[in-house]
Protein backbone atom coordinates (compact mmCIF):
# COMPACT_ATOMS: atom_id res chain seq x y z
CA UNK A 1 0.00 0.00 0.00
CA UNK A 2 0.94 3.51 -1.12
CA UNK A 3 1.09 6.13 1.61
CA UNK A 4 2.66 10.06 0.70
CA UNK A 5 4.12 12.16 3.29
CA UNK A 6 4.09 15.80 2.44
CA UNK A 7 5.72 19.01 4.09
CA UNK A 8 3.01 21.87 3.02
CA UNK A 9 4.99 24.68 1.12
CA UNK A 10 5.95 28.28 2.25
CA UNK A 11 4.30 30.56 0.27
CA UNK A 12 2.14 32.67 3.16
CA UNK A 13 4.39 32.34 5.74
CA UNK A 14 2.47 35.02 8.19
CA UNK A 15 3.31 38.37 7.73
CA UNK A 16 4.87 38.68 11.15
CA UNK A 17 7.42 40.73 12.52
CA UNK A 18 10.44 38.25 11.93
CA UNK A 19 12.87 39.51 10.03
CA UNK A 20 14.53 36.43 8.33
CA UNK A 21 11.77 33.87 7.04
CA UNK A 22 11.83 30.26 6.59
CA UNK A 23 13.56 29.96 3.59
CA UNK A 24 16.77 32.07 5.27
CA UNK A 25 17.23 29.89 7.83
CA UNK A 26 18.51 27.99 5.43
CA UNK A 27 16.60 24.29 4.29
CA UNK A 28 17.14 21.46 6.49
CA UNK A 29 15.09 18.07 5.53
CA UNK A 30 12.06 17.38 7.61
CA UNK A 31 13.11 15.15 10.38
CA UNK A 32 9.78 14.20 11.95
CA UNK A 33 8.54 13.08 8.41
CA UNK A 34 12.00 11.34 8.07
CA UNK A 35 11.31 9.10 11.14
CA UNK A 36 7.92 8.27 10.25
CA UNK A 37 8.67 7.54 6.85
CA UNK A 38 11.63 4.94 8.08
CA UNK A 39 9.41 3.45 10.28
CA UNK A 40 6.70 3.03 7.62
CA UNK A 41 8.94 1.63 5.53
CA UNK A 42 10.41 -1.27 7.94
CA UNK A 43 10.59 -4.74 6.49
CA UNK A 44 9.08 -3.44 3.53
CA UNK A 45 5.65 -2.85 5.16
CA UNK A 46 4.56 0.04 2.77
CA UNK A 47 5.85 2.21 0.14
CA UNK A 48 6.21 5.17 0.85
CA UNK A 49 6.86 8.59 -0.58
CA UNK A 50 7.71 11.63 1.33
CA UNK A 51 7.63 15.44 -0.64
CA UNK A 52 8.66 18.52 1.34
CA UNK A 53 7.26 21.04 -0.79
CA UNK A 54 8.92 23.82 1.22
CA UNK A 55 12.31 22.23 0.35
CA UNK A 56 12.03 20.97 -2.71
CA UNK A 57 9.71 23.99 -3.62
CA UNK A 58 7.13 21.89 -5.28
CA UNK A 59 3.78 23.44 -5.95
CA UNK A 60 0.12 22.75 -5.61
CA UNK A 61 -0.29 21.16 -9.48
CA UNK A 62 3.31 19.16 -9.45
CA UNK A 63 1.71 18.10 -5.83
CA UNK A 64 -1.87 17.03 -7.48
CA UNK A 65 0.34 15.08 -10.72
CA UNK A 66 2.50 12.96 -7.53
CA UNK A 67 -0.78 12.03 -5.75
CA UNK A 68 -2.56 10.59 -9.10
CA UNK A 69 0.46 8.79 -10.64
CA UNK A 70 1.54 7.30 -6.60
CA UNK A 71 -2.35 6.89 -5.85
CA UNK A 72 -1.36 6.78 -1.79
CA UNK A 73 -4.57 5.09 0.37
CA UNK A 74 -3.16 7.55 2.91
CA UNK A 75 -1.80 11.18 3.08
CA UNK A 76 -0.07 12.25 5.89
CA UNK A 77 0.44 16.35 6.56
CA UNK A 78 2.90 18.04 8.59
CA UNK A 79 1.54 21.77 10.39
CA UNK A 80 3.40 24.75 11.26
CA UNK A 81 0.29 27.37 12.44
CA UNK A 82 2.92 30.35 10.30
CA UNK A 83 2.15 28.66 7.27
CA UNK A 84 -1.57 27.56 7.91
CA UNK A 85 -3.00 28.96 4.83
CA UNK A 86 -0.48 26.92 2.36
CA UNK A 87 -1.68 24.17 4.58
CA UNK A 88 -5.40 24.62 4.13
CA UNK A 89 -4.97 25.18 0.28
CA UNK A 90 -2.93 21.49 0.01
CA UNK A 91 -5.63 19.86 2.31
CA UNK A 92 -8.56 21.50 -0.05
CA UNK A 93 -6.88 20.70 -2.98
CA UNK A 94 -6.10 17.47 -2.43
CA UNK A 95 -9.50 16.55 -0.96
CA UNK A 96 -11.17 17.99 -4.42
CA UNK A 97 -8.84 15.07 -5.98
CA UNK A 98 -10.02 12.25 -4.19
CA UNK A 99 -12.89 11.66 -1.36
CA UNK A 100 -11.66 8.45 -0.68
CA UNK A 101 -7.56 9.04 0.13
CA UNK A 102 -7.42 9.15 4.18
CA UNK A 103 -6.15 12.24 4.96
CA UNK A 104 -4.14 12.78 8.23
CA UNK A 105 -2.53 15.90 9.46
CA UNK A 106 0.49 16.16 12.51
CA UNK A 107 3.21 18.26 13.85
CA UNK A 108 3.21 21.21 15.82
CA UNK A 109 0.19 23.44 14.80
CA UNK A 110 -2.44 20.40 15.67
CA UNK A 111 -0.31 19.80 19.14
CA UNK A 112 -2.25 23.37 19.64
CA UNK A 113 -5.36 23.56 18.00
CA UNK A 114 -6.46 19.93 17.53
CA UNK A 115 -10.58 20.93 17.69
CA UNK A 116 -10.07 24.13 15.25
CA UNK A 117 -8.27 21.36 12.66
CA UNK A 118 -10.83 19.25 12.85
CA UNK A 119 -13.88 21.55 12.40
CA UNK A 120 -12.45 23.77 9.76
CA UNK A 121 -9.77 21.07 7.62
CA UNK A 122 -11.75 19.09 5.28
CA UNK A 123 -9.28 15.84 6.62
CA UNK A 124 -9.99 12.39 7.97
CA UNK A 125 -8.01 12.60 11.50
CA UNK A 126 -4.78 14.19 13.07
CA UNK A 127 -2.38 12.94 15.30
CA UNK A 128 -1.13 14.53 18.43
CA UNK A 129 2.53 13.60 20.23
CA UNK A 130 4.85 11.64 18.86
CA UNK A 131 3.53 10.26 14.78
CA UNK A 132 5.90 7.47 14.42
CA UNK A 133 3.93 4.65 15.36
CA UNK A 134 0.28 5.96 16.11
CA UNK A 135 0.88 7.00 12.43
CA UNK A 136 2.08 3.56 11.11
CA UNK A 137 -1.43 2.03 13.08
CA UNK A 138 -3.59 4.20 10.77
CA UNK A 139 -2.25 3.13 8.16
CA UNK A 140 -2.22 -0.77 9.11
CA UNK A 141 -5.67 -0.57 10.06
CA UNK A 142 -6.93 1.37 6.93
CA UNK A 143 -4.93 -1.58 4.99
CA UNK A 144 -6.73 -3.90 7.13
CA UNK A 145 -9.78 -2.52 6.85
CA UNK A 146 -10.55 -2.01 10.62
CA UNK A 147 -11.40 1.01 12.25
CA UNK A 148 -8.91 3.10 13.40
CA UNK A 149 -10.83 5.43 15.85
CA UNK A 150 -9.47 3.81 19.26
CA UNK A 151 -5.15 4.32 18.00
CA UNK A 152 -3.27 6.39 20.43
CA UNK A 153 -3.22 9.88 19.54
CA UNK A 154 -5.80 9.97 16.47
CA UNK A 155 -8.28 12.67 17.06
CA UNK A 156 -11.44 12.35 14.64
CA UNK A 157 -14.72 13.96 14.07
CA UNK A 158 -18.19 12.20 14.02
CA UNK A 159 -21.49 14.14 13.95
CA UNK A 160 -20.03 17.29 14.44
CA UNK A 161 -18.41 16.08 17.61
CA UNK A 162 -14.68 16.01 18.27
CA UNK A 163 -13.12 12.84 19.43
CA UNK A 164 -9.32 13.43 21.24
CA UNK A 165 -7.18 10.28 22.06
CA UNK A 166 -4.33 10.82 24.62
CA UNK A 167 -1.06 11.64 22.30
CA UNK A 168 1.23 8.72 21.63
CA UNK A 169 4.46 9.21 23.48
CA UNK A 170 7.67 7.73 22.54
CA UNK A 171 8.77 6.50 26.24
CA UNK A 172 12.47 5.26 24.94
CA UNK A 173 13.81 7.35 21.94
CA UNK A 174 17.03 5.14 21.64
CA UNK A 175 14.27 2.46 20.46
CA UNK A 176 12.99 4.72 17.33
CA UNK A 177 15.01 3.83 14.09
CA UNK A 178 17.50 6.85 12.77
CA UNK A 179 15.51 8.79 10.19
CA UNK A 180 16.56 7.84 6.85
CA UNK A 181 18.05 11.01 5.40
CA UNK A 182 17.75 9.51 1.97
CA UNK A 183 14.05 9.99 1.99
CA UNK A 184 14.19 13.52 1.28
CA UNK A 185 16.10 16.15 -1.65
CA UNK A 186 20.09 15.78 0.05
CA UNK A 187 21.40 18.05 -2.77
CA UNK A 188 19.38 20.68 -1.47
CA UNK A 189 20.22 20.49 2.08
CA UNK A 190 21.64 24.08 2.63
CA UNK A 191 22.02 26.29 6.06
CA UNK A 192 22.42 29.71 6.30
CA UNK A 193 25.09 29.22 9.01
CA UNK A 194 26.98 26.02 7.87
CA UNK A 195 30.49 25.65 6.72
CA UNK A 196 29.50 25.09 3.24
CA UNK A 197 29.57 21.52 3.44
CA UNK A 198 26.64 18.58 3.77
CA UNK A 199 24.86 19.31 7.06
CA UNK A 200 21.69 17.93 8.43
CA UNK A 201 19.54 18.31 11.78
CA UNK A 202 19.69 15.88 14.12
CA UNK A 203 17.74 15.60 17.64
CA UNK A 204 18.59 13.95 20.79
CA UNK A 205 15.77 14.94 22.85
CA UNK A 206 12.23 15.78 22.58
CA UNK A 207 10.64 18.37 24.99
CA UNK A 208 12.46 21.14 27.51
CA UNK A 209 11.68 20.88 31.05
CA UNK A 210 11.34 24.98 31.52
CA UNK A 211 8.44 26.64 31.24
CA UNK A 212 9.52 30.07 29.60
CA UNK A 213 6.30 32.49 29.37
CA UNK A 214 6.85 33.27 25.48
CA UNK A 215 7.65 29.37 24.42
CA UNK A 216 5.47 27.61 22.21
CA UNK A 217 7.56 24.30 21.83
CA UNK A 218 5.15 21.42 21.45
CA UNK A 219 7.09 18.83 23.11
CA UNK A 220 6.25 19.65 27.06
CA UNK A 221 7.68 16.14 28.34
CA UNK A 222 11.32 16.18 28.34
CA UNK A 223 12.99 12.86 27.15
CA UNK A 224 16.57 11.92 25.87
CA UNK A 225 18.20 9.96 24.46
CA UNK A 226 21.56 7.86 25.36
CA UNK A 227 24.79 8.95 24.57
CA UNK A 228 25.57 6.30 22.96
CA UNK A 229 22.73 5.98 20.44
CA UNK A 230 23.07 10.26 19.19
CA UNK A 231 26.68 9.39 18.25
CA UNK A 232 25.47 5.74 16.03
CA UNK A 233 23.26 8.29 14.38
CA UNK A 234 26.53 10.60 13.33
CA UNK A 235 27.62 7.73 12.33
CA UNK A 236 25.32 6.36 10.26
CA UNK A 237 25.03 9.61 8.57
CA UNK A 238 28.47 9.56 7.99
CA UNK A 239 28.89 6.51 6.56
CA UNK A 240 25.70 6.27 4.83
CA UNK A 241 25.30 10.13 3.55
CA UNK A 242 29.23 11.79 4.01
CA UNK A 243 27.75 14.05 6.09
CA UNK A 244 30.13 15.47 8.45
CA UNK A 245 28.20 18.86 10.42
CA UNK A 246 25.57 18.41 12.61
CA UNK A 247 22.86 20.88 14.06
CA UNK A 248 21.81 19.57 17.01
CA UNK A 249 18.23 21.32 16.86
CA UNK A 250 16.50 20.20 20.04
CA UNK A 251 14.57 22.53 22.12
CA UNK A 252 17.38 22.27 25.07
CA UNK A 253 20.80 20.19 24.01
CA UNK A 254 22.63 20.54 26.90
CA UNK A 255 20.40 20.29 29.76
CA UNK A 256 22.69 17.04 31.50
CA UNK A 257 25.86 17.69 31.23
CA UNK A 258 27.03 14.25 32.36
CA UNK A 259 25.27 12.92 28.92
CA UNK A 260 27.04 15.86 26.79
CA UNK A 261 30.38 15.38 28.32
CA UNK A 262 29.96 11.25 26.63
CA UNK A 263 28.49 12.71 23.93
CA UNK A 264 31.72 14.53 23.58
CA UNK A 265 34.20 11.23 24.19
CA UNK A 266 31.99 9.05 21.88
CA UNK A 267 32.79 11.73 19.03
CA UNK A 268 36.53 11.84 20.11
CA UNK A 269 36.23 8.19 19.76
CA UNK A 270 35.29 7.90 16.10
CA UNK A 271 38.10 7.50 13.50
CA UNK A 272 37.30 11.23 11.66
CA UNK A 273 36.18 14.49 12.71
CA UNK A 274 33.26 16.46 12.60
CA UNK A 275 31.83 19.56 13.39
CA UNK A 276 28.90 20.50 15.05
CA UNK A 277 26.59 23.49 16.62
CA UNK A 278 23.79 22.74 19.04
CA UNK A 279 20.53 25.36 20.51
CA UNK A 280 21.35 25.60 24.22
CA UNK A 281 20.96 27.54 27.64
CA UNK A 282 23.66 29.55 29.17
CA UNK A 283 23.56 27.63 32.58
CA UNK A 284 23.93 23.70 32.84
CA UNK A 285 27.81 24.85 31.55
CA UNK A 286 30.58 26.29 32.34
CA UNK A 287 34.52 25.95 31.22
CA UNK A 288 35.39 22.85 31.55
CA UNK A 289 32.69 21.63 29.78
CA UNK A 290 32.81 24.20 27.10
CA UNK A 291 36.48 23.02 26.31
CA UNK A 292 35.56 19.21 26.09
CA UNK A 293 32.83 20.54 23.50
CA UNK A 294 35.01 23.15 21.84
CA UNK A 295 37.66 19.29 21.71
CA UNK A 296 34.92 17.37 20.32
CA UNK A 297 34.47 19.40 17.36
CA UNK A 298 31.62 21.78 18.42
CA UNK A 299 31.79 25.37 16.57
CA UNK A 300 28.27 27.22 17.36
CA UNK A 301 25.87 27.77 20.26
CA UNK A 302 23.09 29.13 19.59
CA UNK A 303 21.94 30.60 22.61
CA UNK A 304 18.21 32.11 24.23
CA UNK A 305 19.66 35.07 26.06
CA UNK A 306 16.37 37.20 25.26
CA UNK A 307 16.84 40.42 27.21
CA UNK A 308 19.53 42.42 28.72
CA UNK A 309 17.50 43.53 31.55
CA UNK A 310 16.82 41.18 34.77
CA UNK A 311 13.15 42.41 34.60
CA UNK A 312 12.73 40.90 31.16
CA UNK A 313 14.65 37.82 32.21
CA UNK A 314 12.14 37.36 35.20
CA UNK A 315 9.15 38.33 33.18
CA UNK A 316 10.20 35.48 30.48
CA UNK A 317 10.85 33.23 33.43
CA UNK A 318 13.86 32.60 32.12
CA UNK A 319 15.57 31.45 34.79
CA UNK A 320 19.13 32.51 34.12
CA UNK A 321 20.81 36.12 35.12
CA UNK A 322 22.80 38.61 33.29
CA UNK A 323 25.88 37.94 35.17
CA UNK A 324 26.06 33.88 33.84
CA UNK A 325 24.53 34.96 30.27
CA UNK A 326 28.49 37.41 30.12
CA UNK A 327 30.41 34.76 31.54
CA UNK A 328 28.81 32.13 29.18
CA UNK A 329 29.75 34.27 26.21
CA UNK A 330 32.87 35.52 27.28
CA UNK A 331 34.30 31.92 27.83
CA UNK A 332 33.38 30.92 24.38
CA UNK A 333 35.12 33.34 23.07
CA UNK A 334 38.20 33.22 24.71
CA UNK A 335 38.51 29.08 23.45
CA UNK A 336 36.87 29.63 20.19
CA UNK A 337 33.36 28.80 20.06
CA UNK A 338 30.90 30.71 17.93
CA UNK A 339 28.21 32.30 19.53
CA UNK A 340 24.28 33.26 18.49
CA UNK A 341 22.42 35.26 20.66
CA UNK A 342 18.50 35.10 20.52
CA UNK A 343 16.72 38.62 22.19
CA UNK A 344 13.51 39.37 21.78
CA UNK A 345 12.45 43.07 21.60
CA UNK A 346 8.55 43.70 22.92
CA UNK A 347 7.75 41.85 25.51
CA UNK A 348 4.57 42.61 27.81
CA UNK A 349 5.12 45.83 29.33
CA UNK A 350 8.98 46.13 27.98
CA UNK A 351 9.42 49.61 27.57
CA UNK A 352 11.58 51.68 25.37
CA UNK A 353 14.77 52.40 27.34
CA UNK A 354 14.49 48.71 28.41
CA UNK A 355 14.76 47.88 24.77
CA UNK A 356 17.48 50.15 24.46
CA UNK A 357 19.21 48.29 27.37
CA UNK A 358 18.89 44.80 25.82
CA UNK A 359 20.20 46.19 22.64
CA UNK A 360 23.73 47.74 23.93
CA UNK A 361 23.76 44.30 26.07
CA UNK A 362 23.81 42.23 22.90
CA UNK A 363 26.38 44.81 21.46
CA UNK A 364 28.46 44.74 24.50
CA UNK A 365 28.32 40.61 24.99
CA UNK A 366 30.15 40.43 21.68
CA UNK A 367 28.53 37.05 19.93
CA UNK A 368 29.69 35.94 16.57
CA UNK A 369 26.03 36.60 15.07
CA UNK A 370 22.58 38.06 16.74
CA UNK A 371 18.77 37.26 15.91
CA UNK A 372 16.38 40.07 17.36
CA UNK A 373 12.83 39.19 17.14
CA UNK A 374 9.65 40.90 17.96
CA UNK A 375 7.97 38.85 20.78
CA UNK A 376 4.78 37.10 19.06
CA UNK A 377 2.69 36.01 21.76
CA UNK A 378 1.85 32.30 20.40
CA UNK A 379 -1.06 30.60 21.13
CA UNK A 380 -1.44 29.21 24.28
CA UNK A 381 2.08 30.33 25.62
CA UNK A 382 1.41 31.77 29.12
CA UNK A 383 1.97 35.56 27.60
CA UNK A 384 -0.84 34.95 25.30
CA UNK A 385 -3.23 33.32 27.81
CA UNK A 386 -2.70 36.45 29.98
CA UNK A 387 -3.54 39.02 27.67
CA UNK A 388 -5.97 37.29 26.99
CA UNK A 389 -6.86 36.95 30.46
CA UNK A 390 -6.39 40.98 30.79
CA UNK A 391 -8.64 41.75 27.49
CA UNK A 392 -5.77 43.34 26.10
CA UNK A 393 -6.93 41.38 23.22
CA UNK A 394 -10.42 41.78 22.06
CA UNK A 395 -10.45 38.13 21.29
CA UNK A 396 -8.87 34.89 20.89
CA UNK A 397 -7.18 36.08 17.12
CA UNK A 398 -5.24 33.03 16.86
CA UNK A 399 -8.12 30.29 17.07
CA UNK A 400 -10.00 32.78 15.15
CA UNK A 401 -6.80 32.38 12.24
CA UNK A 402 -7.12 28.15 13.17
CA UNK A 403 -10.63 28.54 12.22
CA UNK A 404 -10.31 30.78 9.30
CA UNK A 405 -7.22 30.67 7.91
CA UNK A 406 -5.92 33.67 6.16
CA UNK A 407 -3.57 34.78 3.39
CA UNK A 408 -2.29 38.08 5.21
CA UNK A 409 -2.86 37.30 8.91
CA UNK A 410 -0.80 39.75 11.39
CA UNK A 411 -0.04 38.28 14.42
CA UNK A 412 -0.74 39.62 17.73
CA UNK A 413 1.86 41.35 19.35
CA UNK A 414 2.45 42.93 23.01
CA UNK A 415 1.60 46.79 21.88
CA UNK A 416 1.08 47.97 25.71
CA UNK A 417 4.02 50.55 25.36
CA UNK A 418 4.72 50.61 21.57
CA UNK A 419 3.18 50.65 18.64
CA UNK A 420 3.64 47.57 16.17
CA UNK A 421 5.28 50.59 13.99
CA UNK A 422 7.99 51.27 16.76
CA UNK A 423 8.56 47.92 17.72
CA UNK A 424 9.63 46.96 13.82
CA UNK A 425 11.09 50.25 13.71
CA UNK A 426 13.40 48.85 16.67
CA UNK A 427 13.81 45.94 15.54
CA UNK A 428 15.18 46.93 12.05
CA UNK A 429 18.19 49.68 14.02
CA UNK A 430 19.10 46.65 16.35
CA UNK A 431 20.46 44.32 13.54
CA UNK A 432 21.54 47.40 11.54
CA UNK A 433 23.31 48.71 15.22
CA UNK A 434 24.89 45.36 15.97
CA UNK A 435 25.71 44.46 12.25
CA UNK A 436 27.02 47.50 10.27
CA UNK A 437 29.46 48.46 13.09
CA UNK A 438 32.70 49.13 11.84
CA UNK A 439 34.32 46.54 14.01
CA UNK A 440 32.08 43.73 13.35
CA UNK A 441 32.58 43.55 9.49
CA UNK A 442 36.67 43.99 9.90
CA UNK A 443 36.56 41.01 12.37
CA UNK A 444 34.41 38.66 10.12
CA UNK A 445 36.70 39.55 7.61
CA UNK A 446 39.86 38.84 9.80
CA UNK A 447 38.09 35.52 10.94
CA UNK A 448 37.94 34.17 6.77
CA UNK A 449 39.32 30.81 6.08
CA UNK A 450 39.07 30.17 2.80
CA UNK A 451 36.97 31.69 -0.52
CA UNK A 452 34.43 29.74 0.53
CA UNK A 453 34.29 30.93 3.86
CA UNK A 454 33.97 34.34 2.13
CA UNK A 455 31.50 33.94 -0.46
CA UNK A 456 29.30 32.32 1.99
CA UNK A 457 29.74 35.18 4.45
CA UNK A 458 28.78 37.68 1.60
CA UNK A 459 25.38 35.98 0.37
CA UNK A 460 24.76 35.93 4.35
CA UNK A 461 25.81 40.05 4.53
CA UNK A 462 24.24 40.39 1.18
CA UNK A 463 20.65 38.69 2.36
CA UNK A 464 21.24 40.33 5.53
CA UNK A 465 21.50 43.90 4.30
CA UNK A 466 18.62 43.51 2.04
CA UNK A 467 16.14 42.24 4.69
CA UNK A 468 17.55 45.36 7.12
CA UNK A 469 17.18 47.74 4.00
CA UNK A 470 13.99 46.48 3.14
CA UNK A 471 10.62 48.77 3.33
CA UNK A 472 7.93 47.03 5.31
CA UNK A 473 4.79 47.35 3.10
C1 LIG B 1 14.31 22.07 13.10
C2 LIG B 1 13.26 23.15 13.09
C3 LIG B 1 13.15 23.91 11.95
C4 LIG B 1 14.06 23.73 10.74
C5 LIG B 1 13.57 22.54 9.91
C6 LIG B 1 12.06 22.52 9.76
C7 LIG B 1 11.49 21.24 9.28
N1 LIG B 1 10.86 21.32 8.14
O1 LIG B 1 11.62 20.21 9.91
C8 LIG B 1 13.93 25.11 10.02
C9 LIG B 1 15.01 26.05 10.54
C10 LIG B 1 14.02 25.07 8.50
C11 LIG B 1 12.58 25.54 10.55
C12 LIG B 1 11.76 26.42 9.91
C13 LIG B 1 10.53 26.79 10.40
N2 LIG B 1 10.05 26.57 11.65
CO1 LIG B 1 10.83 25.36 12.90
N3 LIG B 1 11.50 24.25 14.21
C14 LIG B 1 12.43 23.35 14.20
C15 LIG B 1 12.53 22.71 15.60
C16 LIG B 1 13.64 23.41 16.36
C17 LIG B 1 12.77 21.22 15.64
C18 LIG B 1 11.86 20.41 14.71
C19 LIG B 1 12.28 18.98 14.75
O2 LIG B 1 13.05 18.54 13.92
N4 LIG B 1 11.80 18.22 15.73
C20 LIG B 1 12.10 16.84 15.89
C21 LIG B 1 11.12 15.97 15.07
C22 LIG B 1 11.37 14.52 15.34
O3 LIG B 1 9.82 16.33 15.53
P1 LIG B 1 8.69 17.00 14.65
O4 LIG B 1 9.23 17.60 13.43
O5 LIG B 1 7.86 17.83 15.53
O6 LIG B 1 7.80 15.73 14.20
C23 LIG B 1 7.17 14.86 15.12
C24 LIG B 1 5.75 15.29 15.52
O7 LIG B 1 5.51 16.67 15.43
C25 LIG B 1 4.85 14.51 14.61
N5 LIG B 1 4.60 15.00 13.25
C26 LIG B 1 5.15 15.99 12.53
N6 LIG B 1 4.62 16.04 11.31
C27 LIG B 1 3.72 15.06 11.22
C28 LIG B 1 2.88 14.65 10.18
C29 LIG B 1 2.02 13.58 10.40
C30 LIG B 1 1.13 13.14 9.30
C31 LIG B 1 1.99 12.92 11.65
C32 LIG B 1 1.09 11.80 11.87
C33 LIG B 1 2.82 13.33 12.69
C34 LIG B 1 3.68 14.39 12.46
O8 LIG B 1 5.55 13.30 14.49
C35 LIG B 1 6.95 13.57 14.34
C36 LIG B 1 7.75 12.41 14.87
O9 LIG B 1 7.39 12.08 16.17
C37 LIG B 1 11.12 23.03 16.17
C38 LIG B 1 11.02 23.08 17.68
C39 LIG B 1 10.50 21.78 18.22
N7 LIG B 1 10.78 21.53 19.44
O10 LIG B 1 9.85 20.98 17.56
C40 LIG B 1 10.78 24.34 15.48
C41 LIG B 1 9.32 24.63 15.18
C42 LIG B 1 8.64 23.36 14.70
N8 LIG B 1 9.39 25.58 14.07
C43 LIG B 1 8.47 26.45 14.10
C44 LIG B 1 8.30 27.45 13.10
C45 LIG B 1 7.29 28.52 13.41
C46 LIG B 1 9.01 27.41 11.91
C47 LIG B 1 8.86 28.37 10.73
C48 LIG B 1 7.46 28.69 10.28
C49 LIG B 1 9.67 29.60 11.20
C50 LIG B 1 10.10 30.65 10.32
N9 LIG B 1 9.35 31.72 10.22
O11 LIG B 1 11.14 30.49 9.76
C51 LIG B 1 9.60 27.61 9.59
C52 LIG B 1 8.67 26.68 8.75
C53 LIG B 1 9.43 25.57 8.03
C54 LIG B 1 8.66 24.60 7.20
N10 LIG B 1 7.47 24.87 6.74
O12 LIG B 1 9.17 23.52 6.89
C55 LIG B 1 7.59 26.33 15.34
C56 LIG B 1 6.21 25.76 14.99
C57 LIG B 1 5.11 26.31 15.89
C58 LIG B 1 3.77 25.94 15.41
N11 LIG B 1 2.80 25.91 16.30
O13 LIG B 1 3.56 25.70 14.25
C59 LIG B 1 8.48 25.41 16.26
C60 LIG B 1 7.71 24.49 17.19
C61 LIG B 1 9.43 26.35 17.07
C62 LIG B 1 8.72 27.15 18.07
N12 LIG B 1 8.77 26.79 19.34
O14 LIG B 1 8.11 28.14 17.74
N13 LIG B 1 12.28 24.93 11.74
S1 LIG C 1 12.48 28.93 25.35
FE1 LIG C 1 13.93 27.25 25.32
S2 LIG C 1 14.36 26.87 27.48
FE2 LIG C 1 12.48 28.09 27.42
S3 LIG C 1 10.83 26.57 27.46
FE3 LIG C 1 11.22 27.05 25.30
S4 LIG C 1 12.67 25.51 24.62
FE4 LIG C 1 12.69 25.49 26.87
Amino acid sequence: MNILLINPPVHHEIRGPHPFKAKDMGIFPHLGLMYIATVLKQNDEFQVKLVDMALEQTELPQIIETFKSFAPKVVGISSYTDCLYDLYELVKMLRQTSRDVVICIGGPHVEVYANETLESFPVDCIIRGDGEYAFRELCRRVRDSKSWTDVLGIGYRKDNINHLNTPWQVENLDNLLFPERSMSTLSSVKSAVSRGAAITSICSSRGCPYQCTFCNSPYKIHRMRSAHNVVAEIDYCYQTYGIHEFFFFDDLFNFNTGRLSEICDAINNLSYKITWSFRGRVNHLDEEILLTCKNAGCIRIHFGVEAGTERMLKIYKKRINLEEIKNIFAICRKIGIETVGNFIIGGPTETKQEIETTIKFSIALNPTYVEYHVLVPYPYTEIYKDMLAKKLLQNDIWKQYALHPQRNFDPPLCEDTMTRDELYKLLNTAYKRFYFRGTYILKQMLMLSSLKDLLIKINGAFKLALIVLKKRT
